[in-house]
């Protein structure tokens, strides 16, 4: 079985941040914390707004995480705190959480893995616990710190109360439980992050869940640019409203092709049902959907239901008053894109000649789908992305859900120095709010390992 690591030394790498972590702790509550828990955030490779769809993406764990310094107790209380002094201390009893999808406090994201694992595992008087958090993800920026912080939680509670879930196991329960602050994502952040390991990057599958080893090119760097414009998903509709196209497309086609419809609400459980490849699944798309917007009527012609009926098969809480939705341009996006991450795999395998320019032609091709078809980028993020490409990348893509947030680039190795600086002359040094961000920006990234708990 294959269960989040516990290990009893700090590595010495960490060991100042984690120090000072534990002082925190220890002025806030007095005491010292009896173990430590981290998990990573992520970059998505390739493979965006797919895994809601059931399609496999590309992601590895990044360095920065969100570290809690944990104490358990026996009064059922759960006592949040932060290092950064913009969260506010936080404070209920283990048997009353509720998590308000409206106003996505900071602590809601700790309770969804908290209530995801009691839940779960079903115990009764289970432990509560005191603790710090640090995290050094960017935030709203596409590296999943969101996710970070419901999966240290989660951990963080199992070995708080001694109980044992496999990385699988948590993966699906956080990738769950995360939906009690709104959004309905995919698993694929929860799942690199519990599946991570260093120096490999992950093809995740879903339904069942499964990781595979990803061969990345040699000669290469993948360099993370954050364009500074933040949106949070949970706050806003924007991502809700993707992953609710997605369905209404996949029910359109599937109604069209006399399948039982209601169930149908992913494309990729649509595309098994019809047992046809990705490049049919692209002309069925151009020849059961029009190019422009359904209206919220015609969407209800067609499926044969009212709107309170549709807003119980379909939509998300924060979608229900949404009256216009682009099927053709997502749904295309995302059998294109599912395509695109396993010609990533299958091209790192082979390493073919001129193996990375392929692969930056795919990240290009991504985005440049993002953009058009998916409408999840931010005009300052195309600037950057264009930048980037400018200053020597093979590749560059938005990473993460997008409407600002990060960009990944691939860049050859030799000339990483150069696109680094290029990159900071033209984008960060050019307005002095993005100056001010730049080295918590810019940076190369290689794959980390996962989610572990470190006792001490
Ligand atoms: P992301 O793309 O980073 O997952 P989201 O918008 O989904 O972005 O979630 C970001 C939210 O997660 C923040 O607004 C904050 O509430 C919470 N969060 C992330 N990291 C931390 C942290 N270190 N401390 C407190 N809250 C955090
Ligand atoms: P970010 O932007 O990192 O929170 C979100 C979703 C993913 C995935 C990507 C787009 C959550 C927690 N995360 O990631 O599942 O759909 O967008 O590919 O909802």
């Amino acid at each position: 079985m294959d269960y989040p690591p516990i290990c009893s030394v700090v590595p010495t790498s960490l060991k100042s941040r984690y120090d000072k972590i534990r002082d925190a702790f220890k002025t806030r509550f007095g005491d010292d914390p009896s173990f430590f828990a981290k998990a990573p955030g992520r970059v998505n490779l390739i493979g965006e707004h797919i895994d809601y769809c059931g399609y496999a993406v590309l992601p590895m764990a990044i360095e920065q995480d969100v570290v809690f310094a944990v104490r358990p107790n026996d009064s059922e209380k759960i006592t949040l705190t932060n290092t950064d002094p913009e969260f506010q201390d936080f404070e209920c009893s283990i048997n009353d959480i509720s998590i308000d999808k409206s106003n996505p406090k900071w602590y809601y994201y700790a309770l969804c893995g908290v209530k995801g694992v009691l839940e779960h595992c079903g115990e009764e008087h289970p432990r509560g616990f005191s603790c710090t958090v640090d995290g050094t993800v960017p935030r709203s920026a596409g590296l999943s710190s969101s996710s970070a912080l419901v999966c240290c939680a989660a951990i963080s509670m199992i070995h708080a109360n001694g109980w044992k879930l496999t990385k699988k196991e948590l993966s699906n329960v956080c990738a769950y439980c995360e939906h009690y602050i709104g959004t309905e994502g995919g698993g694929m952040d929860q799942a690199i992050c519990f599946m991570a390991q260093e120096g490999k990057a992950k093809l995740i599958e879903f339904n069942p869940l499964k990781s595979t080893d990803v061969q990345l090119p040699e000669g290469a760097v993948f360099v993370i640019s954050n364009s500074c414009v933040e949106l949070n998903k949970a706050a806003t509709s924007d991502f809700n409203i993707r992953v609710v196209e997605g369905r209404i497309a996949s029910q359109i086609i599937a109604k069209a092709k006399g399948l039982d419809w209601q169930s149908l609400k992913r494309l990729g459980d649509l595309q098994k049902k019809l047992g046809v490849d990705l490049t049919n699944m692209t002309n069925i798309v151009k020849s059961e959907l029009h190019v422009e917007p359904y209206s919220k009527k015609e969407v209800c012609q067609i499926l044969d239901v009212t709107p309170e009926e549709l807003a119980k098969t379909t939509l998300s809480a924060n979608t229900l008053t949404v009256e216009s939705f682009k099927l053709y341009q997502r749904a295309l996006h995302v059998f294109e894109e599912a395509h695109r991450v396993w010609e990533f795999k299958r091209l790192g395998e082979e390493q073919a000649p001129d193996v990375l320019k392929k692969l930056g032609q795919l990240m290009s091709d991504s985005h440049t789908s993002c953009r058009d078809l998916y409408e999840c980028s931010h005009p300052d993020l195309d600037q950057l992305v264009n930048i980037c490409m400018k200053a020597g990348a093979l590749g560059s893509r938005l990473t993460g859900a997008g409407w600002g947030g990060c960009a990944v680039s691939m860049v050859p190795t030799e000339d990483v120095e150069l696109f680094l600086s290029t990159v900071r002359d033209q984008f960060y040094r050019t307005r002095p709010d993005r100056a001010a961000m730049v080295t918590s920006s810019l940076f190369a990234t290689r794959p980390a390992g996962g989610a572990a708990v470190f006792v001490v």
